[in-house]
């Protein structure tokens, strides 16, 4: 991962799962700080558009140095301010070279399949992207992929690559303990998740569905089931691609 905040990374990365899979190997999470492979005094990772405008863009000279040297394990030491690929570098920007992500608001949005799909890689690449952009060059030369998380902009891919690691991370074998519970739920399914219950018996006033106590395996899952219909097709019918449409309902069609 190359960022200009590494230090965001710091608790993410240590915290629940995702440190246990670091700390046992399961996961080799490594974060550069894009700076080191700058060379002037400011360390700019930026400079003002071409043909004008507001904002700052992100330079490509130094994210191309940057990916080569972290593509070919390389210290920053020997790549900074390298305007041509390092000496028998095997990945080279325009080349060959592995799965790379740029984390961009204009990316192929985040969903459960891409993420299945990205887990099968050995390795990925993830780029964080800041400011009001970054060169385009670094989209044709460098990203094999550009990724969003959603419909909304924040103010950089430091959250958005925090949200592809988890996502990713929760679907390679042995990183989550239960191993049927990845696929129990949401967007595995293929349904919203059904509703949860644990001690106490009584909150406030508000019981437990009799079912989950009646002991009764068969009622408890056709109960789970059916929630996880009806909550799907009240909150995001969407996600039910096989249903007709409601042909006596006034309101407009819901699938997008
Ligand atoms: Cl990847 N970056 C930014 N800045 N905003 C986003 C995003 C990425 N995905 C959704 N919004």
């Amino acid at each position: 991962m190359l960022t200009i905040f590494p230090g965001w990374f710091d608790g993410p990365l240590h915290t629940s799962l995702l440190g246990k899979a670091s700390a046992d190997g399961t996961l080799d999470i490594r974060v550069h700080d894009l700076r080191d492979w700058t060379t002037d005094r400011h360390r700019s990772v930026d400079d003002t558009p071409y043909g004008g405008g507001a904002g700052m863009v992100m330079r490509a000279d130094v994210w191309i140095a940057a990916c080569e040297a972290v593509w070919n394990d390389l210290p920053s030491e020997r790549t900074a301010g390298a305007l041509e690929p390092p000496d028998g570098a095997r990945y080279v920007a325009g080349g060959d070279r592995p799965r790379t992500v740029l984390l961009t608001p204009r990316g192929r949005t985040l969903t459960q399949p891409l993420a299945a799909e990205l887990a099968q890689e050995p390795r990925l690449t993830l780029l964080c992207g800041r400011y009001e952009g970054v060169d385009e060059r670094v989209h044709d030369l460098v990203a094999t992929d550009e990724v969003s998380i959603g419909d909304y902009v924040v103010f950089g891919g430091e959250v958005a690559a925090a949200a592809v690691i988890e996502t990713v991370t929760r679907l390679v074998p042995g990183v989550v303990g239960n191993a049927a519970s990845p696929t129990d739920e949401s967007f595995t399914s293929g349904l919203l998740e059904y509703p949860q219950y644990t001690r106490p018996p009584q909150v406030r006033g508000v019981g437990v569905p009799e079912v989950l106590t009646s002991g009764d395996h068969g009622a408890v899952a056709r109960w789970r089931a059916e929630q996880a219909r009806e909550l799907t097709r009240r909150r995001r019918p969407d996600l039910l691609p096989d249903e007709p449409l409601d042909p006596t309902s006034d309101d407009p069609p819901q699938r997008p």
